[in-house]
């Protein structure tokens, strides 16, 4: 049997030209300042992304001696191979990416109506029905998608007894959930299905799965917090620097990746250990930073830490579940920018409920005053979005959120804010945003050197 896998990981945003203009310049200064004070550029993150999990289901149906056949979802040339030779194929989709896995899902049953059409990922595992919505596809995968599409391929015209799925018999039928693969059995991608050079691609990678926490505004991957073995993830390195140029940017997206102490520091020795020449970043929650952290971290080559701020006032943080206190938060970038010589960028919510025009204005102020005593190095904005998974999406009215957009239509409006609130009508949102990358683009500009950045950041967006 060939199995088809498309990944649609990422797709390229047409801004409005203020927002466009807005956003290349914010980038452009975060690379003149990353250049000029910490010697290295950002241009690992600006190269082509895939999806993590569609690479180790391809690694775990491999291992399992099922013949695969990978795809990004533009290449047309390979879904239309990929059409002949198999006879189920799984495209994994993020929630404002609705429209494009109908439309690939059309495409395929068209020219077949035979192959069972397969979808999985964070749009799937939260809204199955949405996705069963069309006659066009078959099954959706709800959560971890390794062990459930392996038993899927081998159990394909009998569904009733699969774990973790939906799909439609005289009905839409929900099956039990998944169970969860152990942390000695989570795969490790394998990224010889990726097309070309995997110098073009930016590299995330993760040594763990699941989260303790429940932040409002997060629709994380669900399930028990596991760690993959150290030395799988000392593997997957080794295999990186072998294939990736001197200075290229690894990116570690661990939910949380130094919850588990003792394994973290042990992770981060070993990296030490190995010189690999490669440069790391990673994102890290305030609770979980102490010193020995940050030093370890600086000593392993991270080069860019990402901390979650979301908002400086206590109260949104509160109503948010954050669970951390801003002068926490603040005490943990301290820490960071103490024992490491890295790059700290702060994420910024905007618009979290509880937000009013006096937390606009100190959040404002506070992005302001710390970019400019160079208490954090870079901010990076997000309009609040009630994506399919995460608490405000879930429950609505408790946040005082009225959507007012569908994710099938998204793409083509992707500017437009996907909700209101009695605070918040379409029109004040996109301000606030605007508000916010200008505020960021005047500190940077006093902070960065004068001339042009190497890179060019057409395809950068923050929205
Ligand atoms: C790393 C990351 C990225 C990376 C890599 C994406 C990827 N898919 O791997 C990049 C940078 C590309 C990315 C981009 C975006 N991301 Co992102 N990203 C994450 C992050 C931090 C970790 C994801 C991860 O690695 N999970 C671990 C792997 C193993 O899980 P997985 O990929 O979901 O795959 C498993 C299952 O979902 C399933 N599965 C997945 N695909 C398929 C397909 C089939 C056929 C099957 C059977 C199963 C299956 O099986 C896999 C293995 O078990 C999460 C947040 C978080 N804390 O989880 C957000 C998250 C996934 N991202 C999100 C979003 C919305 C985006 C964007 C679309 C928007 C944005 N944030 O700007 C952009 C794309 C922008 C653009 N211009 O197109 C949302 C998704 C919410 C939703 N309901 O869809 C999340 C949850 C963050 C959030 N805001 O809450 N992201
Ligand atoms: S934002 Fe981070 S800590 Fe909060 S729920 Fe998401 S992954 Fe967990």
């Amino acid at each position: 049997m060939i199995v088809g896998l498309i990944d649609i990981p990422c797709v390229p945003f047409k801004l409005p030209k203020e927002f466009e203009e807005l956003n290349r310049k914010k980038c452009e200064l975060e690379n003149k300042i990353a250049e000029n004070e910490f010697g290295f550029s950002l241009d690992g993150y600006v190269k082509k992304n895939y999806s993590i999990g569609l690479l180790t289901i391809a690694a775990y149906l491999k291992k399992n001696s099922i013949n695969v056949i990978y795809s990004h979802y533009e290449d047309e040339k390979k879904i239309e191979n990929m059409i002949k030779e198999c006879s189920i194929i799984g495209i994994s989709s993020m929630s404002p990416f609705l429209s494009i896995v109908f439309e690939i899902a059309k495409k395929i049953k068209k020219q077949n109506q035979n192959i069972k059409v397969v979808v999985g990922g964070p749009g799937p595992t939260n809204e199955p029905l949405r996705y069963l919505s069309t006659n066009n596809i078959d099954v959706a995968i709800i959560g971890e998608g390794e062990k459930t599409f392996l038993e899927l391929t081998k159990n394909i015209n009998n569904l009733e007894n699969l774990k973790g799925i939906a799909f439609k018999k005289n009905g839409i039928i929900m099956n039990s959930p998944v169970e969860y693969l152990t942390g000695d059995e989570l795969p490790t991608p394998d990224y010889s299905f990726l097309n070309g050079n995997i110098n073009d691609y930016s590299i995330n990678i993760t040594t763990m799965r699941g989260c303790l926490y429940n932040c409002s505004f997060c629709a994380k991957f669900k399930g028990p917090v596991r760690f993959r073995p150290i030395n799988d993830v000392i593997k997957e390195l080794d295999y990186l620097n072998k294939n990736l140029e001197k200075n290229s940017m690894v990116h570690f997206s661990d939910n949380v990746i130094s919850i588990h102490k003792k394994r973290f520091l042990e992770l981060m020795c070993k990296i030490s250990e190995k010189k690999y020449h490669l440069v790391f970043g990673c994102d890290v929650r305030a609770n979980h930073v102490d010193s020995e952290i940050a030093i370890a971290l600086n000593k392993a080559n991270f080069k860019r830490i990402n901390i979650g701020v979301e908002d400086c006032c206590d109260f949104v943080l509160k109503k948010n579940n954050k669970g951390l206190t801003f002068k926490e938060i603040k005490s943990a970038i301290k820490t960071l920018k103490e024992n490491t010589n890295a790059i700290i960028s702060a994420y910024w919510m905007i618009a979290l409920p509880g937000t009013n025009e006096k937390t606009i204005q100190k959040n404002l102020m506070t992005i302001k005053e710390m970019l400019i005593k160079k208490e954090i190095d870079f901010v990076l904005p997000s309009l609040l979005k009630p994506y399919p998974g995460n608490e405000i999406s879930k429950y609505p009215e408790k946040f005082g959120i009225r959507m007012k957009n569908d994710w099938l239509n998204w793409l083509n409006n992707y500017y437009l804010p996907m909700w209101e609130s009695d605070f918040f009508d379409q029109k004040k949102l996109i301000n606030t945003n605007k508000l916010y990358l200008k505020t960021i683009v005047d500190a940077y500009s006093k902070m960065a050197p004068k001339g042009k950045s190497k890179i060019s950041f057409k395809n950068s967006v923050s929205i």
